[in-house]
């Protein structure tokens, strides 16, 4: 599928979503994320696609926010509705059974930052900046930024960054645990891939259930949340990759998952 605006490659099991408007800086529009929305479903329903990467293309910007153009005019009716189906194709990342690496190449502002944080990992290059700039709109962040940015880095400075829309560089945001690497430009796509290599060489089956186990754990109690880990970790029990993983300890050798 190459469409306008998101361009899905496939490497060696990796996918590449590449959000595709340099000249608005990759904003997202409805087409944008509705070309999202399907560029994920490919991914998931491939088999041979075993980690996903998403960044933007250029050198200036991963996603510099929805499209003021697009949403200016907007009655609140139809803003509910651009903000539910980016919640919903957001959600869609989050959930996707496959892990999800944002490489983030420069601006990830408003809905760019909200779109980085329902991946699972998230790098950046030196040149990236970060930030809910949204109430310098007159508006809030809609695509989850309210509910996500303070799950990840803590009330306190989300809300600092959410009602000054201040833009914080790459290292305040390795500093903060925004991101978990900072790497040269360059080298970004490169270095996604090998963290994508590294996790393609354990046991996919297993990294899907402890992706659901985190996830779901960190929406509940920790009671309710060690349930779910306790299920998901029996479960592995039901699957060849935990026989075939415990048997290559026991013999010395690396084992071969997705038999
Ligand atoms: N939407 C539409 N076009 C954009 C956007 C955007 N978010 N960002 C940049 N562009 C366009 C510019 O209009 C410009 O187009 P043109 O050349 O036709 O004038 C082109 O991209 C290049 O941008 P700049 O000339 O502004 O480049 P600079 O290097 O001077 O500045 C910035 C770069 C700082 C990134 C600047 O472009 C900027 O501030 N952009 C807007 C950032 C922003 O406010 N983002 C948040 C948007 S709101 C949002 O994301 C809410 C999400 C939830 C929505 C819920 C739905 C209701």
């Amino acid at each position: 599928m190459d469409s306008n605006n998101v361009v899905f490659n496939k490497d060696d099991g990796v996918a590449i979503i590449t959000i595709n408007r340099p000249k608005s800086l990759n904003a997202l529009n409805y087409e944008t994320l509705k070309e999202l929305d399907s560029a994920l479903d490919k991914a998931e329903d491939d088999k041979d696609v075993k980690v996903v990467i998403i960044t933007g293309s250029g050198e200036k910007a991963f996603v510099a926010g929805a499209d003021i153009a697009e949403m200016k005019n907007m009655t609140p009716l139809e803003a509910k509705k651009f903000s539910e189906y980016g919640q919903s194709v957001f959600r869609k990342i989050e959930t996707l059974s496959k892990p999800v690496i944002a490489a983030v190449n420069g601006f990830a502002l408003g809905g760019g930052c909200e779109l980085s944080m329902a991946c699972d990992i998230r790098i950046a290059s030196k040149n990236a900046k970060f930030g809910q700039p949204e109430v310098g709109l007159g508006i809030i962040p809609g695509f989850s930024g309210t509910q996500r940015l303070p799950r990840i880095i803590g009330t306190s400075k989300a809300k600092e960054l959410i009602f000054t829309g201040e833009m914080i560089n790459s290292d305040e945001a390795y500093r903060i645990g925004l991101i978990s690497k900072i790497v040269e430009l360059s080298d970004l796509i490169e270095e996604s891939k090998k963290l994508a290599k590294t996790i393609m060489s354990k046991s996919q089956i297993a990294i899907s259930l402890a992706k659901e186990a985190i996830n779901k754990g960190m929406e509940t109690d920790i009671d309710t949340g060690n349930t779910i880990e306790a299920e998901k970790f029996s479960l592995c029990f039901t699957t060849e990759d935990q026989k075939e993983g415990m048997n290559a300890f026991s013999e010395k050798r690396t084992p071969k998952f997705g038999k």
